[in-house]
């Protein structure tokens, strides 16, 4: 019985996150959806990501968190427009959760929205929001274990950012061992290892972001 509520729940989820995708494509807008654990680093990537390409295209953001809106206010600082997006006791966001975020932009103007999911390695990737794809966010803080650990996420995403590379020397991570763990999971995973600290690694990150964005 419990299985079959879960697969109505995702059944129900998908039929708005279609509606969704049908409304993106309408207007022309090429969608993210971006998740990781809590702290690896989502909104520090969109302030540096958005900060780069804000000059060439039209950006918007809908930040998904358990409570506060600290998240949108620091995206509201690089200049574009965001949503907050609070959850309560929920630990993803879903269509409707989004759906209901839309009327605050004007879509028609937008070139790419991304979607900062809840910080959780498990629930987000099940979500389908109407995104054109999911981008999955791992650090070095966590540990090179998380791909074969958590590969729902590895498996459902278009692209893989190893953020904090700067900290790699000070931890036990094998950029290495990541990204064939990652690789043998999903093998058509993009991966970008990079700091936001440092800026090493964006620019192959964002040639990836604006070529997928061109081609939508
Ligand atoms: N050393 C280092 N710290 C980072 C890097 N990127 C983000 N951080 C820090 O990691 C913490 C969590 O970042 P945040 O963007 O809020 O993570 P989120 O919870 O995934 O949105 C903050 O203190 C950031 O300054 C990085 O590349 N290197
Ligand atoms: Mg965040």
């Amino acid at each position: 019985m419990k299985v079959k509520v879960a697969a109505d729940i995702l059944s129900t989820n998908d039929a708005i996150a279609s509606e969704n995708r049908k409304l993106f494509r309408e207007n022309g807008v090429f969608v993210i959806n971006l998740m990781s654990s809590p702290g690896a680093g989502k909104t520090t990537l969109l302030e540096k990501t958005i900060a780069l390409l804000k000059d060439n295209m039209k950006i918007a953001v809908i930040e998904g968190d358990v409570a506060t809106t600290a998240d949108a206010l620091r995206i509201e600082k690089t200049g574009v427009p965001a949503v907050q997006i609070n959850t309560g006791n929920l630990c993803h966001l879903d269509g409707s959760m989004v759906r209901s975020a839309l009327s605050e932009f004007d879509l028609k103007s937008l070139d790419l929205l991304i979607v900062e999911n809840v910080g959780n390695l498990v629930c987000p990737a099940e979500f389908n929001v109407g995104e054109d794809c999911k981008v999955m966010l791992l650090s070095t803080a966590e540990g090179d274990d998380k791909p074969l650990k958590y590969p729902l996420m590895f498996h459902e995403s278009s692209a893989l950012v190893i953020n904090k590379t700067d900290l790699i020397p000070y931890t036990n991570f094998s950029l290495e061992k990541a990204r064939r763990d990652a690789l043998s999971i999903n093998p058509k995973l993009a991966v970008f290892p990079l700091s936001c600290r440092t800026g090493e690694g964006f620019e192959e990150w964002c040639g990836w972001l604006r070529g997928r964005i061109e081609t939508r």
